[in-house]
């Protein structure tokens, strides 16, 4: 038999076998359902799966021992060409893995970082998935040398060793601090942009929730864009940032990553600049699956949660949107509404309760707007024209003969450039031409 059997052609699934530990408690069909999600986007086919029910993972294999054993015969058994480890694994884990077992090993963070390194389009994006790739490698290589020692040197064993891995490791380390700094530049020029967008005062909307929940589909559906939407985890890495209008008012809405259940501390570290966009909203549409089961759904609103606090912003007021709501029949729905009386049911699809949206994200607008008088004398034109510039909304407007008298929702940011202008509560608008004084 020569080489070409072995040959895999190149789009074919990867076969991927996957193993977990499940605590006590764990909701390990739920894990693993989520992970044959994160396999299948990463182009692999599940070929097996073994569970092994313990208090803590071995220290050593992750495994027991007799667990190991089993699933060298199943790895054999099912052709399998890479195990997939639905956990952290640590280094010393891994590599006693991939020794035993003689097969690639990956973990949940290697596999994300995998997806995330494919998904990502802009430069930013592409630098947040290397420093994450290089911060997860580093503490891995010292294994890589190792592993040729141990075989006791010899031929074809001599040469680089533990100086090629201190060289390899300088490099990795000098690339990360290139990378951080490269992110930096990169952010302050997001910072500076989205600045010049929030000296106007339109209010900026973020759209936060777990992967696959609908959220650029919504983007879509408010703001009459098209950005990728696929039943893909991940599919958004790069935050994109779209208006739309809602009577006559401009409103930012962002749509950012999703979120996931032990999502890598590394990866929202290294992602930290993208998530600040989200931090960056007046307030967050945390958008949660409507279709699927209830446990599942209350899980993935709890881990959007701990990732938002994570940030630091967990404070920034939410209006929470069950989307799919076209999936969930009428009795589900009464359900819903008696479960999660706030939350406003939509679907990007059908349009259903978009309106609705609109109108709870324009109230919780208006609130913080606070109207106040002016009165502006006619010769000062430059102001009045600044305060159209702003769009603030002007609910009335009236020309006398000391100038002109406005009642404006302004932003807290901006009422003090007004304040000089400002009429005292209790003064009546006077009818035109009158002295008011
Ligand atoms: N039936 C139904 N499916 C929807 C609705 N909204 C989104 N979907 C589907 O759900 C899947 C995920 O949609 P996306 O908009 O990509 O979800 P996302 O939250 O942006 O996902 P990530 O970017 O991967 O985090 C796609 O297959 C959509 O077609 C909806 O209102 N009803
Ligand atoms: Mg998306």
């Amino acid at each position: 038999m020569g080489d070409d059997f072995y040959q895999i052609r190149d789009d074919a699934p990867e076969r991927a076998y996957v193993a977990a530990v499940a605590r006590p408690n764990a909701r390990i069909e739920a894990d693993l359902a989520e992970l044959r999600e994160l396999l299948r986007t990463a182009g692999c086919e599940t070929v097996g799966e073994l569970i092994q029910r313990r208090d803590q993972p071995d220290p050593k294999t992750y495994l027991g021992r007799g667990k190991v054993e089993e699933l060298e015969e199943q790895l054999r058994a099912t052709g399998s060409e890479v195990l997939v480890i639905d956990d952290e694994l640590t280094p010393s884990q891994q590599r006693q893995l991939e020794n035993k077992l003689a097969i690639r090993v990956i973990d949940r963070t290697a596999l994300i970082l995998d997806i995330f390194a494919s998904h990502a389009h802009t430069a930013e994006g592409k630098l947040q998935v290397e420093l994450a790739q290089l911060e997860y490698q580093l503490p891995r290589m010292r294994g890589m040398w190792n592993h040729l020692e141990r075989l006791g040197g010899g031929v074809g064993t001599r040469g680089p060793g533990e100086s090629q891995l201190e060289t390899d490791r300088r490099l990795a380390r000098d690339r990360i601090t290139l990378v951080k700094r490269r992110l930096a530049e990169t952010g302050k020029r997001r910072r500076l942009q989205r600045k010049q967008r929030a000296d106007g005062i339109v209010p900026t909307v973020s759209l936060a929730g777990y992967t696959n929940v609908g959220k650029s589909s919504l983007l879509n559906a408010l703001t009459g864009s098209e950005v990728s939407s696929r039943n893909r985890l991940f599919e958004t890495l790069d935050p994109t940032t779209r208006r739309y209008s809602h009577v006559g008012r401009d409103y930012t809405l962002t749509d950012t990553v999703g979120f996931i259940r032990k999502l890598p501390h590394g990866l929202v570290e290294a992602f930290a600049s993208t998530l600040e966009e989200t931090l960056a909203g007046d307030l967050l549409v945390h958008v949660v699956d409507a279709a699927i089961d209830e446990e599942e759904r209350l899980d993935q609103m709890r881990s959007v949660m701990d990732v938002l606090d994570q940030i630091g912003a967990a404070a920034i007021p939410q209006i929470v949107v069950l989307n799919k709501i076209d999936l969930v029949d009428p009795s589900e729905r009464q359900h819903l509404r008696n479960r999660l009386p706030d939350a406003i049911q939509v679907s990007a699809f059908t349009r259903e309760g978009l309106d609705e949206l609109e109108i709870a994200i324009a109230e919780h607008f208006s609130g913080l707007f606070e109207p106040i008088e002016l009165l502006v004398p006619h010769s000062e034109g430059g102001v009045l024209s600044s305060l159209y510039a702003l769009g603030a909304p002007i609910s009335s407007r009236e020309d006398t003969a000391d100038g002109v008298r406005i009642i404006a929702r302004l932003p807290a940011s901006e009422r003090d450039r007004y304040e000089r202008f400002r009429v005292s509560v209790r003064t009546p608008i006077a009818p035109s031409g009158v002295d008011a004084r």
